[in-house]
């Protein structure tokens, strides 16, 4: 119940090579114009805003194979991967603002260089686990992890600016919450490593918090490792959160969304984290485009001890008349 003694360091990455509709790299902005900094200093954190990284322009990015702007995402994701690290040397939280999730390849393997080894809790409708040969879009938002995964690495093609990519991330180390549009070629994959994934059915048959208890069990039956949460905003059931480029129905409601945050929170593990895939442009109505936001400030609060209970900071005294 205490107020929150964490120092973060928010890194905005406004990128959208990564899928194909405009308007996701206005995240950053948008969430940091709800008022997110200022909620965390309210709630007791240090933070650092570290501003909007830039991505060159690049030309002739043709795709290659299925892939489509292959160029583009390596390089910006390798400028990622750098601000990442400095923000993990400077010793804070690191709260990666997206942006597509294509950007969850360059704040991971940010993240993982400045560690020994990593945990991954990835909260998404998604996989997003295709390699270049199963895409059947070749939108790299969807791949993320297939290039950081060490056990996929013998499937992955060479692509152009993709060469100082290395897997950083082991297949038991991996927990998806949320999926409910999951690829056949990505289920095969799931499925042959051996990979721990909370469907929206293991988050009906269970509930949310046998689904976190089971969570924290798998990952603190191993060696504690950092957390890398990386949380698609398309978990969220779109009732909550329209304003995204690839929503699904039947997803987490606003309550288990939230839940998840706060018991990732209370493992005191939790090192990095990404808010990926909101796009003001996706919402119908400006409604729905601050709800999709608010939501976001939310969940990112609710990482750095924010609880629904209430809080109140160590050194608090009552007023005396
Ligand atoms: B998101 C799809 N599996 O590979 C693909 O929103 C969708 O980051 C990917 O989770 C959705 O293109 C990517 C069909
Ligand atoms: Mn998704
Ligand atoms: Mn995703
Ligand atoms: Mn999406």
């Amino acid at each position: 119940y205490k107020r929150s003694h964490h120092s973060v360091g928010i890194i905005g990455a406004p990128f959208s090579k990564g899928q194909p509709r405009d308007g996701v790299e206005k995240g950053p902005d948008l969430i940091r114009a709800a008022g997110l900094v200022e909620k965390l200093k309210a709630q007791g954190c240090a933070v650092k805003d570290y501003g909007n990284l830039t991505f060159e322009e690049v030309a002739n990015d043709e795709p290659v194979g299925r892939v489509k702007r292959p160029r583009a995402v390596g390089s910006a994701n390798k400028r990622l991967s750098a601000a990442v690290h400095a923000v993990k040397s400077d010793g804070h939280t690191c709260v990666m603002l997206g942006g597509d999730h294509s950007l969850a390849i360059g704040s991971i393997l940010g993240h993982a260089a400045s560690k020994a080894e990593l945990s991954v809790v990835w909260v998404d409708a998604h996989a997003d686990i295709n390699t270049p040969l199963t895409s059947p879009t070749g939108n790299i938002h969807g791949q993320p992890m297939s290039y950081l995964i060490h056990e996929l690495q013998s499937k992955i093609p060479v692509l152009p600016n993709f060469s100082w990519i290395k897997p950083c991330v082991s297949a038991k180390d991996i927990v998806y919450i949320g999926l409910r549009d999951v690829d056949p070629e990505e289920h095969y994959i799931l499925k042959s490593l051996g990979i721990k994934a909370f469907s929206m059915s293991e988050v009906d048959r269970l509930g949310i918090a046998k689904v976190m208890e089971q969570t924290g069990d798998y990952i603190f039956s191993k060696v504690k490792k950092p957390i890398h949460l990386s949380y698609d905003i398309d978990a969220l059931d779109p009732s909550i959160t329209p304003a995204t480029g690839t929503p699904v129905v039947g997803g987490l409601t606003y309550r288990e969304g939230i839940y998840i945050t706060e018991t990732i929170c209370q493992t005191g593990l939790l090192s990095a984290v990404d808010l990926v895939e909101v796009n003001p442009k996706r919402g119908r109505t400006e409604d729905e485009i601050s709800s999709t936001v608010s939501a976001a400030v939310d969940l990112i609060q609710g990482c750095f001890g924010k609880l629904r209970e209430g809080n109140h900071s160590s050194d608090y005294k009552m007023p005396v008349p």
